[in-house]
């Protein structure tokens, strides 16, 4: 029997609503959007300082500012709002209560004060070891420790998931299989543990030779074992938004899975073989067999990628196949023209999935390959790539999702429905920008995380073509739309949280943001037993296409960096 717990229940899903889940959910949630409106500032800076025409920053700063947005944005925005994602995932979606609130409480403040005690070191400035921190550059020991605590904080959080996932199981809140959206977040947080055990063996080590009592880190080992940590989290955090795409095509169109069991499988394949992918990170690193590069990257990342297409077709297929069942039938794409555009919860989730697959997922698979990797290994493609995925991918779906969460978790109408409206496009717009023109200018040879690409201090002269300079200027303009987004997205959540009418009886009736049976759909489990998906069969095929096509584009590419024949 269900026990009795603290909740409300929502007028809108008809969900239970565990009070402490809601409070939990709040917080972790707030301190994301604050740790995403630090990071994208740095983020902002340092584009400015790569277009050439501004170039904004002194050398020193720029390397301190490009630490920063790495760590506030990649690590803290994203970890923080997953951890609300996994409380909504299992009390929430499992209508059941969170399990020890106060080991949750206990998380939060330690990954708060780590995340403060890393910014703190890195606005020092004796931290600016960028993204992967690679020894034998050091950092202050509290930028570490600052990682450390942030992790244990992480750590516990997801056994917190697991626990009420037990709880739920134990007494009975839900019937049958779990529901899809809180399968995808087990898969995010086996993910997580994997990755938070990587980050912790080599992690603690760094932090005890930084303060002096270890005398020597291998680098190749840090290098092996940390990309253990950072390959794996981007995977977590793939799991992660393909959950939230669930949930928000459900919530919003009322969408069912095409297949439980298939997407299921997919979610199975990303904790297979996704963790142990990482060698794509390492592909021109001296120090690691040939052997292991290949089986690494050919056998396992493939069938990390086909995971990822599965979910590529299967969510608009999904969305296709509501929308038909909604009435719109007509032609191969009236589903698509009908869908509701205007509504930023679901025009994020949607720019999201096409950008993520397009960009990232093109580039990551061209970027995975032994040879070609050669063209681009470090440069700003890299980067170009990257932003693809985690910025137009996993922000962007999380940005859409707090379209939901505003009116539902913290109960207020949003503010500023015009910009609301708007600010998806804008984000995804620059987002967009900034992973194809980095990209580009990757393609041109320019090098990531360089300061001044025109080598005005250095001994050797190197000029590049002026198209290369045009594409960081692009590239400036593009960040600047994207924080332009960004702003605009805080603003709207910060203003609608702390002035947004309270949504009461009235408000929802009057403008309800849950498709009818919505709630019910992403709280549960079944298909929507159809295939008959000719505009999803159609854009699947216009992404294969411009995939085999660019994929031929770069062995082309490469034959002409040899000119042997
Ligand atoms: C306002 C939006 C953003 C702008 C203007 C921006 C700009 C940039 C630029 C220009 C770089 C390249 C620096 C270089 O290698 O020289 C960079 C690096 C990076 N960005 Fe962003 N970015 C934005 C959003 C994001 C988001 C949303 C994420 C992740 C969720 C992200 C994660 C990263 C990471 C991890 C790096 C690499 C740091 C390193 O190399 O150590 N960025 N960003
Ligand atoms: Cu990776």
């Amino acid at each position: 029997m269900a026990m009795t717990f603290s909740h409300r229940v929502c007028p809108e899903t008809g969900l239970k609503v565990c009070r402490d889940a809601e409070l939990l959910i709040k917080a972790n949630a707030v301190v994301a959007i604050v740790f995403l409106a630090i990071g994208g500032l740095f983020g902002l800076l340092v584009a400015l300082t790569r277009w050439p025409a501004v170039h904004i920053l002194p050398a020193d700063l720029f390397y301190l500012a490009l630490t920063g947005h790495g760590a506030d944005i990649l690590v803290f925005w994203v970890i923080f709002f997953e951890v609300a994602i996994l409380y909504f995932a299992s009390a929430v979606l499992l209508n059941c209560r969170l399990a020890t609130p106060r080991f949750a409480w206990a998380a939060f403040v330690l990954m708060l004060i780590g995340a403060l005690m890393a910014n703190v070191a890195v606005l020092q400035g004796e931290s600016s070891v960028m993204f992967t921190s690679y020894v034998p550059m050091k950092a202050a020991p509290h930028f570490y420790l600052g990682l450390i605590l942030f992790a244990v904080g992480a750590l516990i959080a997801v056994f917190v998931f697991f626990g009420t996932l037990v709880v739920a199981q134990q007494e009975k809140t839900y019937e049958g299989s779990i529901p899809l959206v809180t399968f995808g977040a087990v898969a995010a947080a086996i993910i997580a543990v994997y990755t938070i055990a990587s980050g912790a063996i080599i992690l603690v080590p760094t932090f005890l030779w930084s303060l002096g009592l270890i005398a020597d880190i291998d680098s190749l080992t840090y290098r092996l074992v940390w990309w253990g940590l950072g390959h794996s989290s981007q995977q977590m955090n793939v799991a992660a938004h393909v959950s939230i795409w669930y949930a928000i095509a459900a919530l919003t169109i009322g969408s069912k899975p095409l297949s439980e069991k298939v997407s299921r499988g997919a979610f199975l394949l990303y904790i297979a073989f996704l963790p142990i992918a990482s060698a794509h990170h390492l592909l021109t690193d001296p120090g690691i067999s040939s052997e292991f590069k290949v089986f690494n990257t050919s056998y396992a990342i493939y069938l990390a990628v086909l995971a990822s297409m599965i979910h590529g077709m299967s969510v608009p297929g999904a969305i296709e196949a509501a929308q038909r069942r909604n009435g719109f039938t007509q032609g191969v794409f009236g589903w698509l023209r009908n869908a509701p555009w205007g509504n930023p919860a679901f025009s994020g989730m949607f720019l999201s999935l096409v950008m993520f697959g397009f960009i990232g997922g093109i580039s990551g698979v061209v970027l995975g390959t032994e040879q070609l990797n050669l063209l681009m290994h470090n440069t700003l493609y890299v980067t170009g790539h990257f932003h693809g995925t985690v910025a137009a991918g996993t922000t962007l779906a999380f940005m859409a999702v707090t379209y939901l969460v505003v009116p539902l978790i913290f109960r207020r109408e949003l503010i500023l429905k015009g910009w609301c409206k708007w600010q998806p496009y804008l984000f995804g717009i620059g987002a967009f920008g900034l992973s194809m023109f980095m990209m580009g200018a990757g393609t041109l040879g320019v090098a990531r995380r360089h300061w001044d690409m025109t080598f005005s201090d250095a001994a050797l002269s190197f000029d590049y073509p002026p198209s290369a300079f045009l594409m960081m200027g692009l590239n400036g303009i593009f960040g600047v739309i994207a924080t332009v987004g960004g702003i605009m997205y805080i603003v709207i959540v910060v203003g609608s949280v702390l002035f947004g009418k309270e949504r009461d009886e009235a408000a929802v009736k009057a403008s309800p943001v849950v498709f009818k049976g919505g709630g019910a759909v992403v709280a549960s489990h079944g298909d929507a037993a159809t295939l008959k998906l000719p505009g999803t069969i159609t854009l699947v095929s216009v992404f294969f296409v411009s995939f085999v096509l660019y994929y031929y584009i770069n062995w082309k590419f490469l034959s002409e960096v040899w000119p042997l024949s």
